[in-house]
């Protein structure tokens, strides 16, 4: 008991998990605009509703630059796949920073971590990013090269129908059509 008290204290000093459900958001580094502190670990787990994907982008990225982003760096990752891995100021010709990209989620959640060494030659700043909810456009969607509507296709925010031409009806399955007998 007692260490694992010790464990969980020595956790929450260095790392801690925020959940975002919003549909947007803005997060920063710790003490943005400040310098951003040594040995600090920060994950932003952002999830919003099935049939929403999630768009980041930068309004302002200073990250210490070391080879391959091993000291301090900002990582997005989605479904289990590793989006980018950022650092320093401008990209160079084996790190990425963000500039003006957008990154996108795989699907409707996407994990933001920051992390920071022990040890800054200069003071960096950090980020500031904004996050938002995209529709997922379904009627562009191909599944095994197929569209997922038999005839029309008709998408909205947060989901998508189909419907059929005259004569035939919709399959219980919401997305085949069968002649009306
Ligand atoms: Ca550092
Ligand atoms: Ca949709």
């Amino acid at each position: 008991m007692r260490l694992y008290l010790l464990v969980a204290a020595l956790c929450h000093g260095v790392g801690s998990n925020i959940q975002l459900q919003k549909m947007y958001g803005r997060i920063t580094s710790p003490d943005f605009p400040n310098v951003y502190p040594n040995s600090k670990e920060r994950t932003w787990n952002i999830s919003v509703p099935k049939g929403y994907t999630i768009r980041i982008y930068f309004t302002h990225f200073n990250m210490e630059l070391s080879y391959l982003c091993e000291y301090d760096y900002v990582k997005i990752s989605s479904a289990g796949k590793l989006v980018a891995t950022l650092c320093g100021h401008e990209s160079t010709d084996t790190e990425e920073a963000p500039g003006n990209r957008t990154y996108h989620s795989i699907d409707n959640t996407l994990t933001v971590t920051f992390r920071s060494d022990y040890s800054n030659e200069n003071p960096f700043t950090g980020f500031e990013a904004f996050y938002a909810a995209e529709d997922v456009d379904e009627c562009e969607l191909l599944i095994d090269d197929e569209p997922l509507c038999d005839h029309h296709c008709h998408n909205y925010l947060g989901g998508f129908y189909c419907s059929c031409r005259v004569g035939y009806v919709l399959h219980e399955n919401k997305r085949t059509c069968t002649v009306l007998r």
